[in-house]
């Protein structure tokens, strides 16, 4: 099976990764899809405006009044519900990192032709919406369902494949009890990039799995085999599949890089003396469990404060005491499962999950 790349533009520039400069079609997806400016890790919740942004195709455009969520297939109770129904039902609210399963892909040698990601495709928003699990019991699963299929509005076309962005997740998974159908961000209705009026949210896991502008839930009696699902985002060695699927986020953290920027290359120059150097970690594979700093190949164990909710990442800081020359800063977490980040690259074809340990130049004068 050929197992083209997940954002991959299917353009002159497909195919295979690449060491050469950046290309037009990875500019064209870079200004569609922002990070978020590292600054905002000094704060728990991410202003809309500054989360990361991902979007295959186009924001597709959705009329509130006309639109609806379909629940149907493998069920002996369709349901079909509008945003008033949606909101009429029991509500959470709670802070959720989510993260590109391509964050780190443009850092990778060679690079995965796709949205060409450094370190910032991350974010914690605080969404509110209504569980998904107690709707499943009232649309009554078929015995044999085995996976939920989740629809978006966007269509387009990937990997020569015309599709609507869809993605599934077994019965099991869907019903955890934090996978929510959100209708807000922060406090105010879903931005038209996150998905107006209704995504799913899927705390832990990597951010593909999160539909965005949600139009149907289909119960199916087999598994899926949409683009998005069986090509798109597998661990894999080389064009040739199946390799693993994606699922949850590994293990990763960021600092907020000290001091004051050069405008073009972003190095950054401190002054001599304390610094407060400071960032979050996060995982889908459990609680932080130690963040350290690496000054020049030194590791250091960092001050970790408790997360901000159970799928949101932790703060952390560590003072630093520079000394005029030029420096390395590093930073790299581990999880309850034992996983630490790794300080070399771990390659793979899509270039995927790249939680390779941050690294920042720094002048101090
Ligand atoms: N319908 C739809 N849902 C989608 C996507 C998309 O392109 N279309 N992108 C996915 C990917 S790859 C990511 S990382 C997250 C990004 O969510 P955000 O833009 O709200 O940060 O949305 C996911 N949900
Ligand atoms: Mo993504």
């Amino acid at each position: 099976m050929s197992t083209p790349n997940i954002e991959r533009p299917v353009a002159a520039t497909s195919g295979q990764p690449t060491q050469g400069p950046l290309t037009h079609d990875e500019l064209q997806l870079a200004g569609r899809n922002h990070s978020m400016p590292l600054e905002a890790l000094h704060d728990d919740i991410t202003p809309a405006g500054l989360h990361y942004l991902l979007i295959h195709f186009d924001i597709p455009h959705v009329s509130p009044d006309s639109w609806r969520l379909c629940l149907g297939g493998a069920v002996s109770n369709a349901l079909e519900l509008d945003l008033d129904d949606l909101r009429a039902r029991p509500a959470v609210t709670m802070p959720v990192t989510l993260e590109c399963a391509g964050n780190g892909r443009a850092l990778l040698q060679p690079r995965p032709l796709s949205q060409p990601w450094t370190t910032g495709a991350v974010g914690t928003a605080e969404w509110t919406g209504t569980p998904l699990a107690p709707l499943l019991e009232e649309a009554g699963l078929a015995g044999d369902a085995v996976e939920l299929v989740f629809t978006g509005a966007d269509r387009g076309i990937q990997g020569g494949v015309e599709q609507q962005y869809a993605r599934s997740l077994s019965v099991a998974d869907a019903m955890h009890p934090e996978v929510m159908l959100a209708y807000a961000m922060n406090g105010q209705p879903l931005p038209l990039q996150h998905g107006f009026p209704l995504r799913l949210l899927v705390p832990g896991w990597y951010g593909m799995a999160s539909v965005k502008w949600l139009t149907s839930i289909e119960a199916v009696t087999s598994r899926f085999m949409g683009y998005q699902q069986a090509v798109a985002y597998h661990y894999l060695q080389g064009p040739d599949g199946p390799g693993l699927p994606v699922s949850h986020i590994r293990v990763r953290s960021l600092m907020v890089p000290p001091g004051i920027p050069d405008f073009f290359t972003r190095r950054r120059v401190v002054d001599a003396g304390p610094v407060m150097l400071q960032g979050r970690a996060w995982s889908g594979h459990g609680d932080v469990e130690r963040v350290e700093v690496g000054i020049d190949g030194e590791w250091m164990p960092a001050h970790l404060e408790p997360a901000a909710g159970e799928f949101a990442w932790s703060s952390w800081s560590l003072v630093w005491v520079a000394t005029p020359g030029e420096h390395v800063l590093r930073c790299r977490a581990m999880d309850s499962s034992g996983a630490l980040q790794p300080t070399e690259q771990v390659w793979n074809y899509q270039g995927i999950g790249n939680n390779m340990a941050q690294r920042v130049e720094v002048t101090v004068r």
